[in-house]
């Protein structure tokens, strides 16, 4: 440990939804905390995916905090959907609003986190060589942080300009004239590729795995219904927060299997004219039965054949995995856009992708020139932006050594061996990614500044999730993903996106109020799972 160095009571590190709620709070308890953001600004996810057509897929007046009622009244959103660049508004909003700058310091990567056993603090270091120590480290670095970048052969090798959507120019980028190729065709490139098509002169689409999407049907907000909704804004999200993933949408309870075939087509053709992720709550059986799920599969697919005009792209754009197991996409026009001229798709199922190369991209076919190159291609999701910081708890421990035969969690909030760490809302675990993540990430700050004010209350110094406990919950965690169909699709979900990433479905699939109900329990049975103490370790 460094000497002199600055002491806190809590290091929290990125400047995200979760981060800048969680400063917030421990200020409330009068703890002194330093936030440490890598990027220039905070926001998160919209300060870094500013790619054209980025936008949040669940609807503006779900997607907001609710800790500050004059926060949700005074906050109007202009969109139906809202816009990346109105999300990071909205979060600079909040951190003037509540004076949370002060505390961030921007333009700093955290690269290493080391629990010192004798003094029971961490040890926390930045890529500036600055070391400070903190009591508590918790962990708001997001979900979908850490930026893939295969390793295609040849990749760095192009000679024009290269883009990946999540670390997008922040003075925009002019397509216009170039023939631009985009890998990937996942939510990021769903939204993009409308909008570069119709700037390029062409635009090549190259595709691995076909994706579902569901239109937006995006538009400016209803303002009565904004004025109806927030007459009683609380009511209606604790209502909402009642439901499996907190996101507004007509369960139905019924199944699909057993319904005539009329009335599921019916079903279907409702929730694609209304738009968006509730296409999935149609039927209650979707997610576990894979006929259920084929008969959605097929009204998607339809869909792709009467919008796209020619057959043989139609073909390739046919999904065949199960709809919902790989995050279901939500688009402003995606499958219109293959009927213009200046796009192609090219269907790296049947000609792979084999190299960059300083003109462009080369297939098993053919040779694409090319003047600019997207990478559409994700995030090592959830466990990405924890491994990539060289975090060690007792004994010296690794997390990536612990985690290496897949990430075990407790709530996906602590892990054992590493006391006095917490995650927020992205630990595997958690139902995160599978639920609003707004509400997901204020429910976890609260139960994480409540487990703090006990410790304060009590004198207590350390607390660390218990082995029992936290074997126990991966064992639900599994239990609860194992009936349904999400396990057996290739997806980031299950790490499949990243060569070598062990193969475990890491959300937590029980439903959102059940993860809640539980949460309450544990802190009502004074923490029970979690070992603490008044004494350092
Ligand atoms: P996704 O959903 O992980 O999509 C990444 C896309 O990139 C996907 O189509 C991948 O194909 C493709 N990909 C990745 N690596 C390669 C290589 N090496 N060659 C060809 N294609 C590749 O990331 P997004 O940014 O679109 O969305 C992430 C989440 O953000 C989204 O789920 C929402 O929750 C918001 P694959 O399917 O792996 O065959």
């Amino acid at each position: 440990m460094a000497n002199g160095q600055e002491q806190f009571d809590a290091v929290i590190v990125g400047a995200g939804f979760a981060g800048l709620y969680m400063l917030h709070r421990l200020r409330g308890l009068g703890l002194l905390a330093r936030l440490f953001e890598a990027g220039g600004g905070a926001g998160g996810t919209w300060y870094w995916n500013r790619y054209p057509g980025a936008r949040c897929d669940v609807e503006s007046m779900q997607y907001s905090y609710q800790f500050s009622d004059e926060l949700a009244q005074e906050w109007s959103w202009s969109e139906r959907y809202a816009p990346q660049a109105e999300i990071l508004r909205y979060a600079n909003h909040v951190a003037d609003r509540f004076d949370l700058k002060r505390d961030i310091q921007f333009n700093t990567t955290v690269i290493s986190a080391h629990f010192d056993t004798q003094s029971g603090r961490w040890d926390v270091e930045t890529a500036d060589g600055e070391h400070v120590s903190a009591r508590f480290l918790i962990m708001a670095t997001g979900c979908l942080s850490a930026v893939n970048l295969p390793a295609i052969e040849g990749r760095d090798s192009f000679a024009g300009a290269t883009y990946h959507t999540a670390r997008w120019p922040h003075d925009g980028v002019d397509f216009t004239g170039l023939r631009v190729g985009i890998i990937g065709t996942g939510s990021s490139a769903v939204q993009s590729i409308p909008l570069i098509a119709r700037e390029a002169k062409h635009l090549y689409v190259f595709q691995r795995t076909p994706t579902y999407s569901v239109p937006a049907h995006n538009g400016p907000l209803d303002r009565e219904e904004e004025r109806r909704i927030k007459a009683d804004y609380r009511g209606f999200r604790a209502r909402i927060a009642e439901t499996a993933f907190d996101v507004d949408g007509e369960i139905n309870d019924k199944p699909a299997l057993g319904t005539s075939e009329d009335e599921r087509d019916a079903a279907y053709e409702k929730r694609w004219r209304k738009g968006g992720l509730p296409f999935l709550l149609a039927f209650s059986d979707l997610v576990f039965d894979l006929r259920a799920n084929e008969t959605a599969q097929e009204f998607v697919r339809q869909k792709i054949r009467a919008i796209v005009k020619d057959p043989a792209v139609a073909e390739a754009l046919l999904p065949e995995h199960a709809v919902g197991t790989k995050r279901l996409c939500v688009d402003i026009g995606y499958y219109e856009t293959f009927n213009r001229p200046n796009v192609t798709l090219v269907n790296l199922k049947k000609t792979p992708l084999a190299a960059i190369v300083p003109t462009g991209i080369r297939t098993t076919e053919r040779l694409y020139e090319l003047d600019a190159i997207v990478f559409a291609t994700g995030f090592d999701a959830m466990t990405g932006a924890l491994n990539r910081i060289d975090i060690r708890g007792l004994n010296g421990l690794a997390l990536k050594d612990a985690w290496s035969a897949g990430p075990k969690t407790y709530l996906g909030i602590a892990t054992a061996g590493f006391p006095n760490l917490f995650m927020i809302a992205a630990g595997p675990g958690s139902p995160g990614v599978l639920s609003n993540m707004i509400p997901s990430i204020e429910q976890h700050v609260n139960f994480i500044a409540d487990v703090i004010e006990h410790m304060g209350k009590r004198q207590l110094a350390v607390i660390e999730a218990t082995k029992v406990a936290q074997e126990a919950w991966v064992q639900h965690v599994n239990e609860v993903a194992a009936p349904t169909l999400f396990p057996s699709t290739n997806s980031w979900y299950v790490g499949a996106n990243i060569p070598g990433k062990p193969r475990i479905f890491m959300p937590y699939i029980g439903g959102y109020p059940v993860y809640v109900q539980k949460c309450k329990d544990i802190a009502a049975n004074g923490y029970e799972g979690f070992s603490l103490s008044s004494r350092s370790i």
